[in-house]
């Protein structure tokens, strides 16, 4: 009866107490959860034109939500990183935040165009990074870089190309937002390289990566929580002041 209601209850209470992976799937849950419902319950508050950003804020930490349920539960079981649901989550999610940087950016002019060139690059940056994590991961360090190529271009995109000429225009509090954003890209996203760099390193150039003490999920727990919850955030406060 238990496993109908819990599945995975038997396993979860074999959990070593030293299992720091596994604790940071199951705080990374909660925090996506809490992070959501606060997001969605504040929905009434703001003007009708920032509604969908907040709502799109929800939905980025509701779908790690869902995915972090997977993910703690798969690591339970098998102690194996569940890179599956993590590339699932994240081409889900990160295509959603570029769709913030262009819900902001709408009213000083952003063009869809600005919108589907940033979501085909974060697409490129993720499917390259799966395949050099999975299919070709003799090639890691190759596919590794053409997902960094992409990641660049995204970082280039938002502090000195179109979209950053838009945010000039638009001042004020949307600018001011939108470089919080870049820097969570800029700095916040540079850990998930990291983590793909300490998890790819077994029999590449870059092997000494491997004895940096670091782990590969518990880095792309961290960097997700500070990213998806701090980039909610932001345009949670940018839609408090417009509202204001
Ligand atoms: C919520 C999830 C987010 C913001 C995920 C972001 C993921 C990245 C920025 C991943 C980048 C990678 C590289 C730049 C090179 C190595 C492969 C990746 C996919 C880990």
């Amino acid at each position: 009866m238990t496993n109908l209601i819990l599945p995975f209850a038997n396993k979860v209470a074999l959990m070593a107490n030293d299992d720091y992976v596994g604790f940071t799937f199951f705080i990374g849950c909660m925090a996506m959860m809490a992070a959501s419902a606060f997001f969605f319950l504040s929905l009434n508050q703001f003007d009708k034109k920032w509604r969908t950003s907040v709502l799109v804020s929800g939905l980025i930490t509701f779908i790690a939500a869902v995915h972090y349920m997977y993910m703690r539960d798969y690591w339970g079981e098998h102690q194996v990183s569940p890179t599956f649901f993590r590339y699932v989550d994240w081409i889900l999610t990160v295509p959603l935040m570029c769709v913030e940087f262009y819900l902001i950016l709408k009213l000083a002019g952003a063009k869809k165009s600005l919108l589907s060139k940033m979501i085909g690059l974060s697409v490129i940056m993720l499917v390259t990074g799966y395949l050099g994590e999975t299919v070709f991961s003799g090639q890691a360090a190759m596919w590794g870089f053409f997902s960094a190529v992409a990641y660049f271009a995204i970082v280039y995109e938002i502090w000195l190309g179109g979209a950053a000429k838009l945010a000039k225009e638009a001042g004020g509090d949307v600018l001011a937002a939108h470089k919080i954003l870049c820097w969570f890209v800029l700095v916040g996203w540079i850990i998930y390289p990291l983590g793909y760099l300490v998890g790819t390193a077994d029999g590449q150039w870059y092997s000494s990566f491997a004895n940096l003490g670091l782990d590969m999920d518990i880095l792309y727990n961290i960097a997700d929580a500070i990213n998806k919850i701090g980039f909610g955030l932001v345009i949670y406060s940018l839609a408090v002041k417009k509202t204001a």
